[in-house]
């Protein structure tokens, strides 16, 4: 059944023009959001991609992803935070825009900058951004410019079985989780399959095990998170991780050779994406 955010997509994506899909620059391909770009297809609008929050990975990992991404769409990358690209992505709409004035739809999974790239076309806040992911609530139609329409939409909710972990572990929100120790475990999971090193950095805690318990357990200890009783509160400690991902406190990324891909080869990314 589709949800209330799928209808929205769909909604949205049949009033735009052109459609903007935002992904997250630590995990291009794990934010990609599949059911997002075959509503798109289907419509036949084209599609930008659009990679946020560069400021997080070198520059040389960004070129190679949107070398890799460009075999498909155009593929810019930006930092919505640093107000860097702006001019990168004022050509790119321009450029592959069917008509003008152009309505551009903003859409990806939560988190990922939507509203923020949206502010940075206008020029000055106006849409309100937020590290709690869910934030925006209702689609509206924003005027960039005369030339540049543009609609904000909430976060695509990711179905939690059928989407790359990652995604949905950035797009839950802490505060309002039952139990945000097994997501939090499945992040340092994650984080470990690349380096101990950020976690190392993030928290002042020597990681030595590749257990994530037993690192969670750390992190309690060393921001000496306790319970009433005196035990750790190891709740909190996941709370905490799982927030320092989503606000980029947090950082560890992918880059391409990590799934086997160069920019120069000739494999196809939809063979390596969700
Ligand atoms: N480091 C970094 N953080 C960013 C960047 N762009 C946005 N953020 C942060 O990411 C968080 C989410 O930004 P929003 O613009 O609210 O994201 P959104 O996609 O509109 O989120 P929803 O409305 O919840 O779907 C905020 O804390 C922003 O400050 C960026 O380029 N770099
Ligand atoms: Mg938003």
């Amino acid at each position: 059944m589709a949800s209330k955010f799928d209808r929205i997509v769909w909604q949205v994506i049949s009033e735009a023009d052109l459609v903007i899909e935002v992904l997250d620059a630590r995990i291009p391909l794990e934010s990609r959001c599949r059911r997002i770009e075959q509503v798109v297809e289907r419509k036949g609008k084209p599609l930008i991609l659009v990679i946020n929050k560069s400021d997080l990975v070198p520059r040389q990992v960004m070129e190679e992803w949107r070398k890799i991404f460009s075999r498909e769409h155009p593929t810019i990358y930006i930092s919505a935070r640093d107000r860097l690209g702006t001019r990168r992505l004022w050509q790119v709409i321009k450029r592959n825009a069917p008509k003008l004035p152009v309505k551009v739809a903003v859409v990806g999974y939560p988190n990922v900058g939507k509203s923020s790239i949206i502010n940075i076309l206008k020029g000055r806040h106006s849409l309100g951004t937020s590290p709690i992911p869910g934030f925006t609530k209702h689609k509206q139609l924003v005027k960039a410019s005369r030339m540049i329409h543009v609609i904000d939409t909430p976060g695509v909710f990711p179905s939690p079985k059928k989407e790359p972990e990652i995604a949905v572990i950035s797009a839950l929100r802490p505060e309002s989780l039952d139990d945000p120790v097994i997501p939090a475990l499945k992040l340092l999971e994650i984080a470990l399959r690349k380096s101990t090193l950020s976690i190392e950095e993030t928290y002042k805690i020597e990681v030595d095990t590749d257990d994530p318990y037993t690192i969670l357990t750390k992190i309690a200890e060393r921001r000496g998170l306790l319970l009433k009783d005196g035990k750790l509160n190891i709740d909190e400690a996941a709370r905490i991780l799982i927030r320092d991902w989503q606000s980029g406190r947090l950082v560890f990324y992918f880059t391409p050779s990590d799934y086997g891909l160069s920019p120069g080869a000739k494999k196809e990314i939809s063979e390596k994406s969700n």
